[in-house]
């Protein structure tokens, strides 16, 4: 079917002529429109398994859930692949890859021209947000891989309901993508921003190809946000009850692959469970905020589902993550037990037959599963997940937190003393790179509020549009940093992290609140070890020390650091921010502790 079902002289109009051209170009050899249903499902499932795209795990165990094995030069990521193609260069900025638009989409039509012979070309309408949320935006993904309209269907609200958004609001995002033959060298994710295009080729991985997730909700969504007066960023969003039944909701912005998922659904320490707090889940990954009549900022989560790091994720470090992925859950380049089970790294029970390419494992030839794979599931499934990630208004933000990995120098955690304070901490942002992108692992590099692989435009001005919100009126949240990855003299964590970091949350909702202490010190207030719950956390007098004081010295030497990262985006950089880093580096300077 080449037009949207019963959408004659409708305003889909423009959807049904770009599919239109888009299948002259790519020559599919039959197009399906996907309306979300069960049955549409099943059939991409059965077709799927029949071809050995899915393989289907132990029923008993895992019902409904499937093993997807990439291409194993397929498996994360890929920035340097990764363009922003705006008409002037500057407004793609020092943070992104860029290319003229019309040499992007020459370069990007080249390789889409005939892509789809014999295949199926499927048309994804899909909605970021709950589907009647002022917030979300809609948009429609075009694919000849079926592994991604599967993983759609998770991670969005996929099919007839935004469809129906869609031609009410006739205005969508336009994301093309094939997997080409899978060639890392003709491999491509380019994006539009003028245009609210993306056009992705060559790769079926999570966010080089579920266009929804970072090319749409962050790439396109930062730069459609910046236009429209609000915030998409890569933060988890979770809500915090304490024993008097309130809710403070917090949004958190930390690299790939850096616990988001584990925070978000963190159960508390045992004694924080009797007296009654509880972490509720409203996402993991992603977060768009804007100002409510009230000044406040309300959030919500753009997406329906998780795509989570799987190794590492146990009984002991996220319960909820395990419970949500027993079933209806597609797994991507995990290993398997002999009874077809999933395995990975850090499961902590049963031990695995095969490694994530389907070789029989071998404990010599690294690791069984990939240390990037990955489970796809619905976020309904989750235990902790929070009736208010449906709420169409959001949830309102009480704390924004950054935070990297940093073994040295960063304390346990500090609060910024204003905004514009706030802003330059998340500017600064430094984390070591992860497995979630191809490269070196372990580099510390500077990753301004987690968004350096996602910000669609240049850092500069998203630095003044962040710094924008402190305005007449605003009821901003306070803004925090945390660092859970300190290490000590022998190269072990400091913070035993995982439930815990709920300590370091109560004394941020506190401080919020007006009830916690904390010292100010030129680099922001920091609890003093008293101030923050540690009762039942053992901390050696390295750790107390490390993670709760500050190196002077070595700060002095960050914020020369800082300051040399913001003077890379020139003139465009916000006078604030310099002066910002100034009153610190000259505080720092005159004290002498
Ligand atoms: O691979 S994704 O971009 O989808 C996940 C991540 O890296 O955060
Ligand atoms: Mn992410």
């Amino acid at each position: 079917m080449a037009v949207a079902p019963e959408s004659a002289g409708s305003r889909l109009d423009a959807l049904n002529q770009w599919v239109l051209e888009v299948a002259r170009l790519t020559r599919p050899e039959r197009i399906q429109w996907c309306d979300g249903s069960d049955s549409e499902f099943e059939a991409l499932v059965e077709r799927m398994e029949a071809d050995g795209t899915l393989l289907p795990l132990n029923p008993d165990t895992h019902p409904r859930s499937w093993l997807h094995r990439s291409h194993p030069e397929d498996v994360a990521r890929v920035e340097h692949l990764t363009f922003v193609c705006t008409s002037e260069r500057d407004d793609a900025g020092p943070n992104n890859h860029w290319m003229a638009p019309a040499d992007g989409h020459a370069r990007m039509d080249g390789l889409f021209d005939g892509c789809m012979r014999g295949r199926t070309m499927y048309v994804i309408p899909y909605c970021m947000g709950p589907i009647d949320s002022p917030l979300s935006r809609c948009g429609v993904e075009i694919t000849d891989s079926p592994y991604v309209v599967a993983n759609m269907r998770i991670m969005t609200r996929m099919g007839a309901a935004a469809l129906a958004r869609i031609e009410r609001e006739g205005s969508f995002v336009r994301g093309l993508h094939s997997v080409g033959e899978l060639d890392p060298d003709r491999r491509f994710i380019m994006h539009f921003p003028e245009e609210l295009t993306i056009k992705s080729f060559g790769s079926g991985y999570g966010g080089n190809a579920l266009l929804g997730k970072k090319c749409h909700a962050l790439r396109i969504a930062s730069h459609q946000a910046r236009t429209e007066g609000w915030l998409a960023e890569h933060m988890l969003i979770l809500g915090l009850e304490n024993p008097e039944g309130e809710t403070h909701y917090i949004a958190a912005a930390f690299p790939s692959a850096c616990g988001k998922t584990n925070l978000a659904m963190l159960i508390p320490p045992e004694g924080y469970r009797q007296d009654g707090w509880k972490v509720w889940t409203v996402g993991d990954d992603i977060c768009w905020m804007r100002p409510g009549s009230d000044g406040r900022l309300y959030a919500i989560n753009p997406e329906a589902g998780f795509f989570g790091v799987a190794p590492g994720t146990s009984m002991a470090s996220n319960p909820n993550a395990l419970a949500s992925i027993q079933r209806d859950t597609i797994f991507t380049n995990v290993g398997l037990t002999a009874d077809n089970q999933p395995w990975w790294e850090g499961l902590g029970v049963g031990e695995p037959a095969f490694d994530w390419r389907g070789n029989a494992y071998d404990c010599n030839a690294g690791p069984a599963a990939h240390p990037n794979s990955r489970f796809t599931v619905s976020a309904r499934q989750c235990p902790s997940y929070s009736a208010e990630a449906e709420n169409p208004a959001g949830v309102p933000i009480s704390a924004i937190v950054f935070g990297g990995r940093r073994a040295s120098l960063v304390p346990l955690v500090f609060e910024a003393r204003d905004w514009a304070h706030g802003v330059l901490v998340g500017a600064a942002m430094g984390s070591e790179t992860t497995a979630a992108a191809t490269g070196a692992v372990g580099v510390m590099r500077r990753d301004p509020m987690a968004m350096k692989p996602f910000c669609g435009y240049n850092f500069a001005d998203y630095f003044a549009h962040w710094l924008s919100f402190d305005s007449e009126g605003a009821r901003l949240p306070k803004i925090f940093h945390v660092n859970w990855f300190r290490k000590g003299d022998d190269g072990k964590f400091l913070w035993p992290g995982f439930g815990d970091n709920l300590r370091v949350l109560e004394w941020m909702i506190k401080r919020v609140e007006g009830r916690a202490g904390a010292v100010d010190t030129p680099i922001g207030a920091l609890p003093r070890v008293e101030d923050v719950n540690l009762d039942g956390v053992p901390l050696t007098a390295e750790a107390r020390d490390k993670l709760f004081g500050f190196d002077r010295q070595a700060w002095l030497a960050e914020l020369d650091g800082i300051g040399s990262y913001l003077d890379e985006y020139g003139p465009r950089m916000p006078a604030a921010l310099r002066s910002e880093q100034q009153r610190i580096a000259v505080a720092l300077a005159r004290t002498t502790a």
